[in-house]
């Protein structure tokens, strides 16, 4: 029955889940109940960040992730809140995440699900009350259950998701995900602890006019990324770059526009993760009808082989990531 694909604006996130589920009758109900794990944790997140200003969490831990880049410790916090949220939950056997080095076995073995995640993405923005994110893909295992996830179900292409989503912990806090079914956003109500729908069905326009890169590096960009970066001035675009790609995305998903972290001479796979940020981003834009590419080929194709992988992100509406591909092309 497609109304009751419908539901209205206000719906909250565990009825939306919970209904959406009896539009599958053969739903076992542990998919709704991963989304709904990661949504508490998300909560919890929430409330650390909001109050990090105030006590002594989100300095710097003194640590280095496996990137050799600066930890802050609210990055490990949220690490902690989300691998313990989806431990309990028993859904998912493996998780890996930015934040560690290698696989996580939660100990569940029968979990059908493994979970890549970004615990907080945009680490240079956690000190400076600017908008940061949780971004995450889930996958189902290839293994059979009743053992540990293995590398090949954690290193599967971005094609095979079964659902991925971000949080953004901005003006408001929202949770945006898809599984496959189109693109739905729900905005945070912290006084009740829940999240509302408020952004059903997202699409994003087919073009645009904001661009997003840090042209900081542009002493380094290829000739084809100089070339559209022109291209997008001699339109009059308006640049927006905010550093932290769940917020830049986000802005781009709902008002169209494309973001670029392009190879550079310094980073020759550029710097974003395939595993934990862009292929969840390629599924929400490909479901919002946009599009996702490393600048040749659809970024959801890419075959991973590390865990820890980078690649090139060219994301948002599907006429600027062409001409971007365009300019590209023409370099060869
Ligand atoms: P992080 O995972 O260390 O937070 O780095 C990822 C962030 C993205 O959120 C953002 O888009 C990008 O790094 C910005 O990088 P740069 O400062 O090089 O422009
Ligand atoms: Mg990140």
């Amino acid at each position: 029955n497609p109304d009751r694909l419908a539901l209205p604006v206000g719906t909250t996130l565990d009825r939306f889940i919970m209904r959406k589920q009896e539009d599958f009758p053969y739903a076992t109900g542990e998919l709704s109940q991963l989304l709904r794990d990661i949504a508490l944790a998300a909560k919890i997140v929430n409330r650390e960040i909001n109050r990090s200003g105030l006590i002594d969490v989100a300095g710097a831990y003194g640590q280095q992730n496996v990137q050799g880049e600066e930890q802050q410790k609210l990055d490990v916090i949220a690490n902690i809140r989300f691998i313990r949220a989806l431990r309990n939950g028993g859904e998912v056997c493996t998780v890996i995440s930015e934040e560690d080095e290698d696989m996580i076995q939660t100990g569940n073995n029968q979990g059908k699900y493994v979970v890549a995640i970004d615990p907080l993405d945009g680490s240079s923005n956690i000190d400076v009350n600017v908008s940061i994110g949780t971004i995450f893909s889930i996958y189902r295992r290839q293994s059979g259950i009743g053992q540990e996830g293995t590398l090949a179900d954690c290193l599967q292409k971005g094609i095979h998701q079964v659902a991925a989503g971000y949080v953004i912990y901005g003006s408001s806090t929202m949770l945006v995900y898809t599984t496959g079914a189109g693109v739905n956003g729900f905005t945070y109500e912290a006084s009740l602890g829940e999240f509302f729908l408020s952004h059903p069905n997202i699409t994003t326009p087919k073009t645009g006019s904001l661009y997003s890169i840090n042209e900081g590096s542009a002493n380094s960009f290829s000739p084809g990324v100089s070339d559209f970066v022109q291209y997008c001035k001699d339109q009059n675009f308006s640049a927006r770059y905010i550093g932290s790609l769940v917020a830049d995305f986000h802005r781009n998903l709902l008002k169209g526009g494309i973001y670029i972290y392009p190879a550079t001479a310094k980073a020759p796979n550029g710097k974003l993760r395939l595993m934990y940020e862009g292929n969840a981003l390629a599924f929400i834009v490909e479901q919002a009808g946009g599009k996702a590419s490393n600048g040749t080929k659809r970024l959801m194709e890419i075959e991973p082989t590390s865990l820890h992988e980078r690649c090139p992100l060219y994301i948002g509406s599907t006429e600027l990531v062409n001409k971007a591909e365009e300019f590209l092309a023409k370099e060869r």
